[in-house]
């Protein structure tokens, strides 16, 4: 499946000592045709040049492959920026992405120099000490950047971990105390096969939806311990990750179970709800009763005097999911978020 976080797609980035470790196997497995009428002499230097020459371009090409291939901050969704910033830190990164790019340039110097001492030698173990000397001292520069090497790679690691979003479809988040039901809407709603994705932040997995509404394609985003209990409790990181949803809730799906059949009073989902509302005051929010089937007359009564206007479902039985997903695209600036998308491909475009 196509993988919609951009660091999932990353190809494994090498440690220094695996680069060093590949680079050195591949230079030996080289098969040199020479003619035998050839003096041994010539028939090193050509072999060490080349042994060399093979060497180097696999360390560079390693080295490429893994800057190249990461992407770079300024073009991320600005929800991975901000996950990034958190978790890895993105000073640190481009640092590190650098740091380890910049060795190019003097792999190249020594490569360029020992391949001119291999050619004005003239006697072949002067060949074989100058190409060991330049591999030794290649080496010693990715030794030397090892620490950023390890530091791309335990980043590529954390980020792919984070939930893949399409960036600029209509993305629904749902938001309530476990147990209300989200998950179960999700999967009501869902076409395709749920994806399923990780938040650092919690142990459970995150689920996200995909459908079509009308001609649209939206996706909706299971959010399990992340706005599901008071903000009290969270830590400093936990606040700020969640602050980056505001990039990608572009309506908000505020689930209750008036039933309290979930085992949360209705006053303590209220008070999440208001601390969710707080955390994302732009954010168009719609407020869902959930379990209408279990909750008896007295309890829904009282629930639609204090929420007046939040909508009734029954996800087990996908009644009223339909509308209810209708609505949310609706409350969803499409216009603005063309103007997003179209800003976003421009700026590509400039590159
Ligand atoms: N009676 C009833 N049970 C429901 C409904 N929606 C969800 N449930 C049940 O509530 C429990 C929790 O649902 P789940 O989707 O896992 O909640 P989540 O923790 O918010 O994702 C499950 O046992 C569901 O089957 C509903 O509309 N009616
Ligand atoms: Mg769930």
């Amino acid at each position: 499946m196509r993988k919609l976080n951009p660091f999932a797609n990353i190809p494994t980035i090498m440690t220094a000592e695996e680069i060093i470790e590949f680079a050195h196997n591949r230079s030996l497995r080289l098969s040199m045709k020479s003619s035998l009428r050839m003096k041994k002499v010539e028939r090193t230097r050509i072999r060490e040049i080349a042994r060399l020459q093979e060497f180097t371009k696999q360390v560079k090409a390693k080295i490429t492959e893994a800057v190249e291939q990461f992407p770079s901050v300024e073009r991320l969704h600005p929800f991975y920026v901000e996950l990034s910033e958190i978790l890895v830190g993105n000073d640190r990164l481009k640092q590190s992405l650098g740091a380890v790019y910049n060795c190019i340039p003097s792999i190249d110097e020594i490569t360029n120099k020992h391949l001119q001492a291999i050619k004005l030698a003239d006697d072949f173990r002067q060949m074989k000490q100058s190409r060991s000397a330049a591999k030794g001292r290649i080496s010693s520069i990715l030794r030397a950047t090892a620490k950023n090497l390890d530091f791309i790679i335990k980043a590529k690691e954390t980020l792919s971990k984070l939930p893949g979003i399409t960036p600029n479809t209509p993305t629904i988040v749902c938001a309530g105390f476990p147990n209300v039901g989200k998950s179960t809407l999700v999967k009501a709603v869902s076409t395709a096969e749920p994806e399923i994705a990780y938040y650092p932040f919690t142990t459970r997995s995150v689920i996200i939806g995909h459908l079509k509404v009308d001609t649209h394609s939206v996706q909706i985003v299971d959010t399990p311990g992340i706005l599901d209990r008071p903000m009290a409790k969270r830590n400093e990181i936990e606040r700020e990750a969640i602050a980056a949803l505001k990039y990608l809730a572009h309506v908000i799906i505020f689930m209750i179970d008036p039933s309290e059949a979930c085992g949360w009073t209705f006053d303590q989902q209220l008070n999440l709800l208001s601390e969710v509302q707080k955390m994302f005051p732009i954010n168009p929010l719609l407020i869902v009763l959930n379990k209408v089937d279990i909750t008896p007359p007295e309890k829904l009564e009282e629930a639609r005097r204090r929420l007046p206007g939040s909508h009734e479902i029954i996800a087990i039985e996908g009644t009223g999911v339909e509308k209810l997903m209708r609505e949310a695209v609706e409350a969803v600036d499409l216009a603005s978020l063309q103007e997003s998308v179209d800003e976003y491909l421009e700026s590509l475009s400039k590159r």
